[in-house]
């Protein structure tokens, strides 16, 4: 491997600030310049499957089949022989969900200490990975807690290895390498037979992979949770915003975006940022007890049918006002892109829309997924924009208020 050939640099703005030198300003107006280097050990692939942590994972498999349109997947529990924790998987394409309980009165400790904090949420975000060695030894020699050595485990379709290692808050990322193994998801779980009759009754909703995962962090934590990113897992900043782009006239976030070399997996870091009133990433470290996941963005290629179809399940959005359906028809006039959707569609189903002259994406956010004010979903559509919705962040973050209102926490 030659160096040079693999060394990108990517000029974002001007004053010098290399990702080794991890000295992020604030001020939009510094000019900073990131070059990464492919790693030189290990590839991450793609996010392999999410695990929440949560009261009942039988009737939060089964919502998620209801609600948003999955199947459900695999399972462990008492009947393939796990004694303490129920595993009920659900999938819709790519997307992979498992949602895990204690079957004990107190046992697993480390779940019961979670769910007591957290509620429910999610507790691990697995990626698939080449060299999982190569990445773990790494990991390691920078400083990375390894909550779990690699291991491995088989069955009749090969092996698969795996390590845990600890990232913000009470979160891990398992890894995990696939490259002997043909089964459909892990040794020890066996397939679901049964065909949820909603299933056919429900239209599909069409989900496709996970486009990115969000960690909100506590005051002035973003940094840390950037960097450790950076230095254990060698991810680059992929674009970043400061808070000036990230208020309403009551509050106020940064957030920094983080991906592997392939840029093939996203993780958004956000903190809170001194407003008038409290910000909507303190309302979630506040419920939560700290830092953790806020929302998993699911990608989809039809984001009417999806939305129409999800709305026809009962999932509930964020409104956004109509005021902001009035600009943007103004704004689009005005513009080279040609949105090929319907507006008053777009409009009738409180989808946003962010755009430039190349391109543009459609997003919309779910109502929070649990009773505490914590994790919720994003379904995203892009049509050659690689953004994450800057010009919406106005009318979405108001749009969070009035519910944060609602709930007496402004
Ligand atoms: O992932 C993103 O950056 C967008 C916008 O609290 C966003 O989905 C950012 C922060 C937030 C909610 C949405
Ligand atoms: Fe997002």
């Amino acid at each position: 491997n030659n160096s040079n050939e693999n060394n990108r640099t990517t000029n974002i703005d001007n004053e010098s600030n290399s990702n080794t030198d991890n000295n992020y300003s604030s001020n939009c107006n510094n000019r900073i310049i990131i070059s990464f280097y492919q790693p030189d050990v290990g590839r991450f692939l793609t996010f392999d499957h999410v695990t929440f942590w949560v009261g009942n994972a039988k009737q939060a498999a089964a919502h998620h089949v209801a609600r948003l349109g999955f199947e459900p997947f695999m399972y462990k529990g008492l009947e393939t022989g796990c004694r303490e924790v129920a595993s009920h998987a659900v999938r819709q394409n790519k997307v992979v969900f498992v949602f895990q309980s204690m079957l004990e009165p107190d046992k697993p400790a480390e779940m019961a200490r979670h769910l007591t904090r957290h509620g429910d949420g999610v507790k691990d975000v697995a990626f698939q990975v080449e060299d999982l060695d190569g990445i773990v030894k790494k990991a390691k020699s920078r400083g990375a807690v390894v909550v779990r050595n690699v291991w491995e485990e088989s069955d009749e379709h090969g092996t698969v290895r795996m390590a845990v290692v600890q990232t913000y808050g009470d979160t891990t990322h398992t890894l995990i390498d696939r490259s002997n193994y043909t089964g459909s998801f892990l040794p020890g779980y066996k397939a679901v037979t049964f065909k949820d009759p909603l299933t056919t009754v429900l239209p599909k909703v069409g989900l496709l992979h996970v486009d990115h995962i969000v960690g909100n962090q506590p005051d002035l934590q973003m940094q840390g949770a950037v960097d450790w990113y950076e230095k254990n897992l060698l991810f680059h900043r992929f674009w970043s915003v400061d808070d000036k782009q990230l208020s309403t006239e009551f509050s106020a976030l940064r957030s920094i975006v983080v991906t592997n070399y392939e840029e093939t997996i996203k993780m958004p870091i956000n903190e809170p940022a001194p407003g008038k009133r409290k910000s909507q990433i303190q309302e979630f470290v506040d419920y939560y007890g700290g830092a953790g996941v806020q929302h998993i963005a699911i990608r989809t290629n039809d984001i009417i049918s999806t939305i129409s179809n999800l709305r026809a399940r009962g999932q509930q959005f964020l409104e956004i006002p109509k005021t902001y359906y009035v600009t943007l028809r103004q704004n689009l006039k005005n513009s080279k892109v040609k949105v090929a959707e319907n507006l008053d569609e777009i409009e009738r189903l409180n989808i946003l829309i962010d755009y430039d002259d190349n391109g543009y994406l459609l997003q919309i956010f779910s109502k929070n997924c649990q009773d505490r004010p914590t994790l919720f979903y994003e379904v995203i559509q892009r049509c050659n924009h690689q953004g994450f919705g800057a010009g919406n962040f106005k009318a979405l973050f108001e749009a969070i208020e009035a519910d944060q209102a609602e709930r007496g926490n402004l």
